[in-house]
């Protein structure tokens, strides 16, 4: 059994493409969205599916848990999936940081990166809009799953640099989705508008100069240039949740490169700026937080 831990766009996205292999597939999710699911899963996009899946509240055993909630969720869906035996927990999160989180409660756990993009249309359809790629590192849990999925039309990649690819994907994600958010413009408006690509620019500046500082090299003006046209049509994970008036996963990005940043003494004005605005938004659009519950990353 493949569980899937948090079965929002990209979790859902993951389960459906793992159960259309012929996989049998459990999907965590929660509240509206656990409902919908209940009845049916939708995919459309670069595929167009519908499928009939178990849907479940609580985590079950499993030989392999794909945990996929968002980052700030981590500590009570961990919590949750310690009341089980989940097998192996393979994180594909964003951010940094959420592995160490779920090593307090499970296990066996392995942290990936993954490239696919994913968007919730509504409660139960999900758009699979943008091929992508799950890297694990190249170890012995790495190679288990890839094991467990060898069937699965799923893109799975053993790297031997896990930790550059975490970092690479936060400083991404830190230039591309805070800005996406503010602004309420798919990622591609990001490179084609040039206020916005200068500021992008300005905080892929700080990300690099933070990775060069932990050992790694990165072109990250490049890199943001290329996801975000990569990805142009898609709407990033914090837009969406903002669009939804939910809580974002900034202190898991910004945040977290803010933090060691100033640890280090290197400068983080624009990240600092984003960050505010981000926060600022949060505050006013989920002062009325109804929903905490379990969501896609
Ligand atoms: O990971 C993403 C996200 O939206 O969280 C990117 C790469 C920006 C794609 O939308």
């Amino acid at each position: 059994m493949i569980q899937i831990m948090g079965a929002g766009a990209l979790g859902s996205l993951l389960g459906a493409l793992i159960q259309l292999s012929g996989y049998d597939v459990v999907f965590v999710a929660r509240g509206e969205q656990l409902k919908a699911i209940k009845k049916k899963l939708t995919v459309s996009g670069l595929i167009n599916a519908e499928l009939k899946v178990k849907a479940v509240e609580k985590p079950t055993d499993a030989e392999l848990t794909f945990f996929t909630v968002k980052a700030y969720d981590t500590e009570e869906a961990a919590r949750a999936l310690s009341k089980v035996d989940p097998g192996i927990v393979c994180s594909v999160q964003n951010g940094i940081g959420v592995e160490d989180v779920i090593k307090k409660y499970a296990e066996k756990v392995v942290r990936g990166v993954t490239s696919y993009g994913a968007n919730l249309q509504d409660f139960g359809h999900v758009v699979y809009a943008g091929e992508g790629c799950i890297y694990l590192p190249n170890n012995s849990l790495g190679r288990e799953v890839r094991g467990l999925l060898t069937n699965a039309k799923l893109n799975l990649e053993l790297v031997e640099n896990i930790e550059f690819r975490i970092w690479a994907k936060a400083v991404l994600n830190s230039a591309i989705n805070p800005l996406t958010a503010i602004c309420r413009v798919r990622n591609g408006r990001i490179v084609e508008n040039e206020y916005l690509w200068g500021l992008a620019s300005q905080i892929a500046k700080e990300g690099e100069e933070l990775m060069k500082r932990l050992g790694y090299e990165f072109d990250a003006v490049s890199e943001v240039r290329r996801v975000a046209m990569a990805t142009a049509k898609n709407r990033s994970s914090m837009l969406q949740d903002i669009e939804k008036g939910k809580r974002t996963e900034i202190d898991y990005i910004n945040g977290v490169l803010i933090e060691k940043c100033r640890e280090l003494g290197l400068n983080c004005y624009a990240n600092e700026f984003v960050y505010k605005i981000i926060k600022g938004l949060e505050n006013e659009l989920t002062s009325s937080f109804t929903d905490l519950g379990l969501t896609d990353t």
